[in-house]
């Protein structure tokens, strides 16, 4: 009988291969190294989006995200394509248009401003009027804040100039139960300009039967000789759209016609489009000029919870007084 397991020296530990640090400094090397990594991934990913023109977080577009977009940019480019799509297509867009939107129609001038242009065949000459429509859909969306943007409005019959909102819910549920906000048109002349909401009346999906508020006001004087600031601020259940400092709608839920449903309290995009004839504004005729132009200086998002003291009407610091 032996005892050697209790008699034997106790045995020095083994010197392993390959020493490994103590389990605390094999994790915070693990920390360190997986930081690294996903600095580095992040660095990369980002920028291949930013190469390729996505938004990436800290980028000023998404939803809800700030919004500034002041048009500078060589005469004859394109706007950002991060923020803003060309809708291109004729056949009677809305109200039996008459025009066909253009790529061609959409452009900077290269004097910081957007530019969209209407051209219309001489009275007679025939063919098909061109124009421009451009919108922040699928890239840019808000539900409550302030969006103002700085336009001149061309002034011509048969025109209808427009900054205006869709809801996003548009091709899911139809219009108008995604419901439209007009922030202004001018389908008289810009000594006149209209200012609408419109929402559903019955159920989605039962397009027909449209509920309107708003209307026309009269211009101090005409939209078109200057650039005027046009704001439209979204708040719970009730709706505010201004030019310059002087507020020109102001309606809430309660407001609303019964049967309808308000459904502002929702994502919406903004559009820019200038629009030729069609049952509204009616045809153009010889008065009308040939070419057309729409201006945009700049269009602003405020966050609800920016907005503060904030007038409506306010201009961003450096803004509103040139060009
Ligand atoms: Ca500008």
């Amino acid at each position: 009988m032996t005892t050697a397991a209790s008699s034997s020296p106790p045995q020095a530990p083994v010197a392993p291969l390959h020493p490994q640090p103590p389990r605390r400094r094999r994790r915070r090397r693990g920390i360190i190294i997986t930081a690294v990594v996903a600095v580095i991934v992040v660095a990369v990913f980002g920028g291949l989006l930013w190469f390729v023109g996505i938004p990436f977080a800290g980028q000023r577009y998404g939803d809800d995200a700030s919004l500034f977009d002041d048009f500078d940019g060589a005469a004859g480019a394109k706007p950002d394509r991060n923020a803003w799509a060309i809708q291109t297509g004729g056949g009677g867009w809305g109200n039996d248009e008459l025009q066909t939107y253009t790529e061609d129609a959409v452009t900077l001038d290269g004097q910081g401003n957007l530019v969209i242009t209407a051209t219309v065949p001489p009275d007679g000459a025939g063919g098909t009027p061109t124009s421009g429509r451009i919108t922040t859909a699928g890239k840019w969306s808000f539900t409550f804040g302030r969006l103002s943007a700085r336009i001149k409005l061309p002034e011509g019959q048969g025109l209808l100039p427009a900054f205006w909102l869709l809801g996003d819910s548009l091709e899911r549920v139809g219009w108008p139960a995604a419901g439209e906000i007009d922030i202004v048109e001018t389908p008289r002349g810009t000594s006149r300009s209209a200012h609408h909401l419109h929402g559903p009346r019955g159920e989605p999906g039962k397009n027909n039967d449209a509920w309107s508020l708003g209307g026309g006001v009269d211009a101090p004087a005409p939209l078109s000789e200057d650039f005027h600031v046009y704001t439209v601020e979204k708040q719970p259940g009730r709706v505010i759209i201004a030019v310059d400092d002087r507020v020109v709608l102001d309606v809430s839920e309660w407001d609303v016609p019964v049967p309808g449903t308000w459904v502002f309290d929702a994502p919406t995009h903004a559009l820019f489009s200038l629009a030729v004839g069609g049952n509204w504004p009616g045809p153009p005729d010889a008065t009308t000029p040939v070419v057309n132009e729409m201006l945009i200086d700049w269009i602003l998002y405020t966050p609800a919870d920016q907005i503060g003291d904030a007038p409506l009407g306010t201009l961003p610091d450096d803004e509103g007084t040139s060009r």
